[in-house]
């Protein structure tokens, strides 16, 4: 395989402008005309051959401006077409037929068939799959693709655009005509057909427009899309009043589809989309599961922007479509819910996910400079780091000098497939900023450490902060230079207000934003009478690792009254965490789990402060996951002693909340009220579940939890429950009561099906693999269906951290021979459970040995996919 680099990036040798396809379905193949308008570019030799990219496809006939040539004008190889002889100058026509199998494709990548639908996924590489072609993102054309099929069995032919043409054919068979007027790169091709149940809406744009919204599902499964549909219409009315950024086409349209490597997919006007994030019913979905619907049908419109009308010059650029997206998103629902509660969850996933990812061996920039698999490129480096330095460039500049960049962006790059520099360049010149330091952040990888000290000279009334950045070279071997590190913060008085200080000396500052650019560097304020209490990076303003030497009486003090809410949350987080490693090294040395009671009590204050809201109050009681608390160990890690740590902190503080818990419990508990998703009412029943949990650590009681789990009355109490059971009593006779219920209860619902099959492979037991065995043999399973394989192996391997990390490396053997076996199917999905295996090295020695052995024993077996051979040998690198 080859290494792609960024630094060897050339424009192609002929442009593209027009896409003529026409796609025939029969039952066993797909017959695919494609005919392209292509011209050679200034500057491109006369004699220069044409290369297009293909992957396990063959030309069935290839001709020029009409006229079929013969084989020795053009070469077919494993990865691509060579044709030459082409004109030398003018635009012409050149056709390519190709015939697929959508039934055998597996990789669900290119057209595939799904529940009896056709449908494709081209992001990255998988047009190639369709046809040979330019597929790259810069090589940006209109298509127009007519579709044929038998109408009994496919009634719904769709694709991008707008509908402008639709007939019969004789003999049962019909057509559909699409045309979309913007031009777009390959990736964002899409074809879906089948016979399928549509829920219809409509939107009107600010400025008139009429748009037809349809979201297309499996048969009898509209309904379900009807929360979906309205995220979709506050997305649009979002983007308008956010953004000034309007819909551009006639009709929008979204199908959910049960076979789906992603969450979704933004194909212009004709979202696909994994119907995990379509489809929700109170009885069958969780108030997770429809806030991960509103995010990501917000994420996908907004690409309609960020992405479609302006995409990327080639796939280093992936952050600008989506990092910016993210923030995007990330924005809406801190509009639509609560911000510092989605400000909270954002750097919990971004600690939980990118952290691991930019301290470990697949570290990578925001930007990569090279990559062997772009599939391998769909991280949450590129994904939540990238969305983390738009949110910096928002902190540097200021809403408004960031909305004017924002603008001067789509009104300068809006038609073309731009570059991260160009971006940058746009908030340089409408903020009047210098960005050049900061655009290190693109490229060089790795979390940086701020350390910060405090010192108070009572007499000046002085209070100095100094501050130090380092980064640490990492394996992707980036550079080292100090970043542009804005640091929002207050100082904090006794009473709960921000003191306005006077800086009087240091590095700049502008509002409540310190800049730092250098290695070192202090700032001083006066006119202090006494030591505030110091809040710094509020909100989480840049992804560095904070080491401060707060005292333990500063930050309980911090928990109580930082009126910035972030940081309020941080303070008890960053107590929380320090008693759980201490924790941890004393379950190491056979003592028992502790916690200092100044911080259990802070907890458990929290938890009935009523000046907070419920949702807040349940992140306040929400411990580090074992995950997190071997990340903050750091080296040496056992796996077991965190564990054992962890459940006998939430026990001694369940029992030392005692009755306070269980009243609260019972005010917040679900009432037999119909089931509403709305924030407010998700807050209170995650705060009352969240209650419950410590509630059962400190009585052992089964009874109280299988009663909710037996009469809830929507899945986000049922699911509470059952994993309760299932994580806390995994022994009781209730909880194999209620697993076994469960199954029943929704045996047919796919997306149920998942959640059973991820809460037993995540029940914190070494065993618990014994019971994952036993599961991948189980009916119902099906290695070949993405959210499956993720439900079962993907959460064993990322969810259970010692059953996965045995002592005996029995879960790393496991995990590797079900990704082999994967790899054979869907090599996306199997490297991408593959980098659970990412913090190997963070464990103790044997557990270590264990894992080296299996990554390498997986290494060294023949016909590994480019994907899966890809992370397996830079984790072990
Ligand atoms: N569909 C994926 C996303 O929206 C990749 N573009 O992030
Ligand atoms: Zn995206």
């Amino acid at each position: 395989d080859v290494t792609i680099r960024l630094a060897d990036y050339r424009p192609t040798a002929f442009a593209a402008s027009q896409v003529e396809m026409i796609f025939r379905l029969f039952a066993d193949r797909t017959e695919v005309e494609t005919t392209t308008t292509l011209e050679r570019r200034a500057g491109t030799a006369p004699d220069e051959a044409l290369r297009l990219s293909g992957d396990e496809i063959e030309p069935a006939r290839v001709a020029v401006d009409g006229e079929t040539l013969g084989p020795d004008r053009y070469a077919a190889d494993e990865n691509g077409l060579t044709i030459s002889g082409l004109p030398t100058a003018g635009p012409f026509r050149l056709t390519i037929e190709t015939v697929l199998r959508p039934e055998a494709n597996t990789k669900l990548m290119g057209l595939y068939s799904s529940n009896g639908i056709w449908c494709t996924q081209c992001e990255a590489e998988g047009f190639r799959r369709i046809t040979y072609f330019l597929d790259r993102p810069d090589v940006l054309a209109t298509y127009r693709v007519r579709i044929e099929a038998d109408r009994a069995v496919v009634p719904v032919l769709l694709s991008n655009g707008n509908l402008t043409e639709t007939g019969d054919l004789g003999s049962g068979r019909h057509f559909a005509v699409w045309d979309d007027p913007f031009p777009k790169p390959s990736y964002l091709f899409a074809l879906v057909a089948g016979d399928l149940d549509l829920l219809e809406d409509r939107f009107t744009t600010a400025s008139g427009r009429e748009v037809a919204l349809g979201i297309y599902t499996e048969k009898g499964k509209a309904g379900g899309a009807a929360y979906a549909m309205d995220a979709l219409k506050r997305s649009m009315r979002w983007d308008e009043r956010r953004f000034g950024r309007e819909y551009d086409l006639d009709v929008f349209n979204i199908v959910a589809i049960s076979d789906f490597n992603m969450g979704a997919m933004e194909n212009k006007g004709l979202n696909v989309f994994n119907h995990k994030y379509v489809l929700l019913d109170p009885e069958t979905a969780t108030d997770g599961d429809y806030q991960g619907v509103e995010t990501v049908i917000a994420h996908e419109y907004f690409h309609n922007w960020t992405g479609n009308r302006i995409t990327c010059r080639d796939w280093f650029q992936l952050c600008l479509k989506e990092g910016l997206t993210v923030y995007r998103d990330q924005e809406f629902s801190a509009d639509e819910r609560s911000a510092p509660v989605k400000r909270i969850a954002s750097v919990r996933g971004l600690k939980a996910h990118q952290f691991p990812e930019d301290q470990g061996p697949l570290q990578h920039p925001v930007r990569p400079r090279e990559y062997r698999e772009i599939s391998n490129f769909y991280t949450s480096t590129v994904y939540d780091k990238g969305a983390e330095l738009v949110r910096m460039i928002e902190t540097i500049l200021g809403a408004d000098q960031f909305r004017a960049g924002m603008d001067l962006y789509f009104e300068r790059h809006d038609g073309e497939a731009a570059t991260v520099e160009e971006f940058v360049r746009c908030f340089e010149e409408a903020g009047g900023a210098d960005l050049s330091q900061f655009a290190r952040w693109y490229n060089q990888a790795g979390t940086p450490v701020l350390e910060v000290k405090e010192a108070f000279d009572h007499d000046a009334g002085r209070l100095t902060l100094s501050f130090a950045q380092s980064l640490a070279r990492g394996s992707a071997g980036t550079g080292t230079e100090p970043f542009h590190i804005p640091v929002r913060f207050g100082l904090v008085g006794p009473n709960g207000q921000d003191i306005e200080a006077s800086p009087v000396s240091g590095a700049a500052i502008e509002g409540d934003v310190i800049h730092l650019r250098k290695a070192e560097e202090t700032v001083v304020f006066g006119g202090l009478a006494e030591k505030p209490f110091i809040s710094i990076l509020r909100d989480f303003s840049a992804p560095v690792t904070l080491k401060d030497e707060q005292s333990a009486a500063d930050r309980l003090a911090l928990a109580r009254l930082d009126p910035n809410p972030f940081n309020r949350w941080r303070a008890l987080s960053d107590l929380v965490g320090q008693a759980l490693v201490d924790a941890t090294a004393a379950a190491r040395r056979g003592e028992a789990a502790a916690m200092e009671p100044e911080v259990a009590d802070a907890l458990i204050a929290s938890a009935g402060d009523i000046s907070l809201d419920p949702a807040f109050r349940a992140q306040m009681l929400a411990l580090p996951s074992e995950a997190d608390i071997a990340r903050l160990i750091g080296v040496d890690v056992d796996p077991v002693a965190i564990h054992a740590a962890r459940n006998g902190v939430v026990e001694a503080v369940g029992q030392r909340a005692g009755r306070r818990f269980d009243d609260l419990h019972r005010e917040f508990r679900s009432r037999a009220d119909a089931y509403s998703p709305d924030a407010a009412s998700a807050g209170r029943r995650a705060l009352a579940n969240a209650l419950l949990e410590y509630r059962v650590a400190a009585t052992g009681e089964a009874e109280t939890v299988a009663a909710q789990y037996a009469e809830a009355g929507n899945m986000t109490d049922r699911l509470a429950a059952l994993g309760i059971l299932a994580h806390r009593l995994p022994e009781a006779a209730e909880t194999s009561a209620a697993l076994a219920d469960f199954y029943a209860r929704f045996e047919d619902d796919a997306l149920v099906v998942d959640k059973w099959f991820a809460i037993q492979a995540t029940i914190p037991r070494e065993d618990a693999l014994d019971g994952v065995r036993t599961l991948a043999r189980h009916p119902k399973f099906r290695l070949a269906n993405p959210n499956r394989a993720r439900a079962l192996v993907g959460a064993f391997a990322s969810g259970n951290q010692i059953s996965f990390n045995r002592a005996d490396g029995a879960g790393y053997w496991f995990v590797a021979e079900m990704i082999h076996s994967l790899d054979g199917l869907n090599p996306q999905i199997s490297a991408r459970i593959a980098t659970a295996f990412r913090s190997w090295r963070c464990f103790e020695t044997n557990r270590r040995a264990q894992a080296r052995a299996a990554l390498e024993e997986l290494a060294a077996r023949p016909g590994l996919s480019t994907d899966l051979k890809d992370i397996v040998e830079r984790s072990l690198a």
